[in-house]
């Protein structure tokens, strides 16, 4: 057990009370009902972490809104000294950091590493767009009038997050709406709390460094469902963002577009592949490996539906077969282990349950089904590809596990077709060395997703790029481009420096 606890956490605000257990050191503020926190590595409790009791929420808004009337009058540039500063502290903590990830949620050290990085780059990426949050100058059809636009910090933002991305879905959301000169307020997942004590904590140090900056421009409320709803409904927050599964979309979208709030949405995908007959098989094979079995299948963006053309498909299910045959699966701090666990026993319920609605709806699996004996206490699955009727009602759904489905086809338009079929519309990919077949897919009758990409996997995308879905995935768009956007509130100003009152449109009221 001992190996479980990386020293340098004491630096992320989590003690350690006895070798096998944390608590954090912000949990006596708002006591509420104990929850025990246990690793998806072995089952065993690491952590005990109060739960904020619903009604601690309003006084949390009220005092994120009087750390939104200071923030949103620092310079923006000034505000992202704040968010550099922060991205600092993240190099220092990277590796501790990364080791709580991999506690918590069980992902490999290496994806652990890259989330942290992700975290940092953003970082980097708002730090830039402090600098860059400009409006435009539009010609004025008026003599002597101005028109432009400018944008505004917008007020205080609530963060939803899934456990997946405990910590990097946070951080797109925090560098942005804090450069653009936010105050933040975080609902972590249930799931991952002790990550988002330890990232509220090292924000914590930077705001500290800040002479007057309150430190309610940063809250964190670990709670549950009430929490959410408390966010949600509170006509003081402008700006929800909620990462996390389609009911828990409509329901906080629900809320919020009763009291006519802004959210931003990044809910489930379904997301699938098309390997033309013109692609690169091997590349292809590598890409759907890192994107159906990557975190163990648990990413938004997780390839769930391979579509393959009938002429490849053969080659192409054989590489896959040979390479689900050599997976490790386990303890991800492991050498060699590909393969971590599921968050929790409801995961590992849900994993095997699709799988049987898979072979009743006609499904036939095409790796064995080998049950993960070897590991009674942590939550660990077999990833399987399985080949299914392209009817087959469970298409429809996202599971959160490694499941791919294969599906075959014979011409680019039914294969398109195929794709587009389900209600989420995150991520999609292509592998063709054929420009037509790529430049189809890319085009406005092609893959209706929010990401579409060419010879490379459905997951792993960079901040770069605005990040966030169609149809059921709810229409947000997070992190890079112009997502920042979301964040403030743009204000259309029309000057008049002449000495007359002439009306647009060329109206006269005299
Ligand atoms: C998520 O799973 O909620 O593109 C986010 C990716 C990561 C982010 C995933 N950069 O897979």
């Amino acid at each position: 057990m001992s190996k479980l606890l990386p020293p340098q956490l004491q630096d992320l605000g989590l003690r350690t009370i006895n070798p096998s257990v944390f608590v954090s050191s912000i949990e006596s503020k708002d006591l509420g009902m104990i929850h025990s926190v246990n690793s998806p590595i072995d089952n065993k409790p690491v952590a005990q972490v109060h739960h904020a009791p619903t009604e601690s929420t309003e006084d949390t808004i009220e005092a994120s809104c009087k750390a939104f009337k200071h923030w949103r009058n620092v310079p923006a540039p000034i505000r992202g000294h704040l968010i550099q500063d922060f991205s600092h502290q993240l190099r220092v903590h990277k590796k501790a950091l990364a080791q709580l990830i991999t506690l918590e949620v069980g992902k490999l050290p290496s994806e652990a590493e890259g989330e942290v990085q992700e975290m940092i780059d953003i970082c980097e990426f708002a730090v830039g767009l402090s600098r860059q949050l400009h409006g435009l100058t539009i010609a004025s059809e008026r003599p002597d009038h101005r028109l432009m636009e400018q944008w505004h910090p917008l007020g205080p933002t609530a963060i939803i997050t899934a456990f997946n991305f405990p910590v990097a879905v946070w951080a797109w959301n925090a560098a942005l709406a804090l450069v653009c000169g936010n105050s933040i307020i975080w609902k972590p997942s249930c799931k991952a709390p002790l990550c988002a004590i330890a990232c509220q904590h090292i924000l914590q140090l930077s705001i500290n460094k800040f002479p007057e900056t309150p430190a309610a421009l940063s809250s964190l409320i670990i709670g549950d469902r009430g929490v959410g709803h408390a966010l949600a409904s509170s006509p003081h927050i402008p700006l929800v963002s909620a990462t996390g599964s389609v009911p828990m979309g409509r329901s906080v979208g629900t809320v919020v577009a009763q009291r006519l709030g802004r959210s931003i949405l990044e809910l489930g995908g379904n997301n699938a592949m098309i390997v033309t007959a013109n692609a690169n098989i091997d590349l292809a094979a590598r890409a759907i490996l890192f994107s159906a079995v990557g975190t163990a299948g648990q990413r938004c963006t997780s390839l769930r539906r391979l579509i393959v053309q009938d002429s490849v498909a053969f080659r192409l299910l054989s590489i896959l077969k040979s390479a689900y045959a050599t997976l490790n699966i386990g303890d991800p701090r492991e050498l060699d282990v590909l393969v971590g666990p599921l968050i929790d026993e409801a995961a590992v319920a849900n994993h095997h349950q699709a799988i049987d609605s898979a072979l009743q709806q006609g499904g036939k699996l095409i790796t064995p089904l080998s049950h993960t004996e070897a590991f009674p206490d942590g939550h660990y699955v077999q990833p399987v590809i399985m080949e299914m009727p392209a009817t087959a009602p469970l298409l429809q759904d996202e599971t959160f596990s490694p499941i791919l489905y294969v599906l075959r086809y014979t011409s680019l338009d039914d294969a398109i077709q195929l794709h587009n079929a389900v209600p989420q519309g995150l991520a999609s990919s292509i592998f063709t060395d054929k420009l037509q077949e790529a430049e189809v897919f890319l085009s406005a009758t092609g893959s209706d997703c929010g990401i579409a990409n060419v010879n490379i996997g459905t997951s792993g995308a960079e901040i770069g790029g605005a990040f966030g879905g169609e149809k059921d995935t709810g229409g947000g768009r997070e992190s890079g481009s112009d997502s920042w956007k979301n964040y403030m509130r743009r204000a259309t100003n029309t000057i008049n420096f002449g000495n007359d009152l002439p009306l647009a449109q060329g109206v006269e009221f005299s």
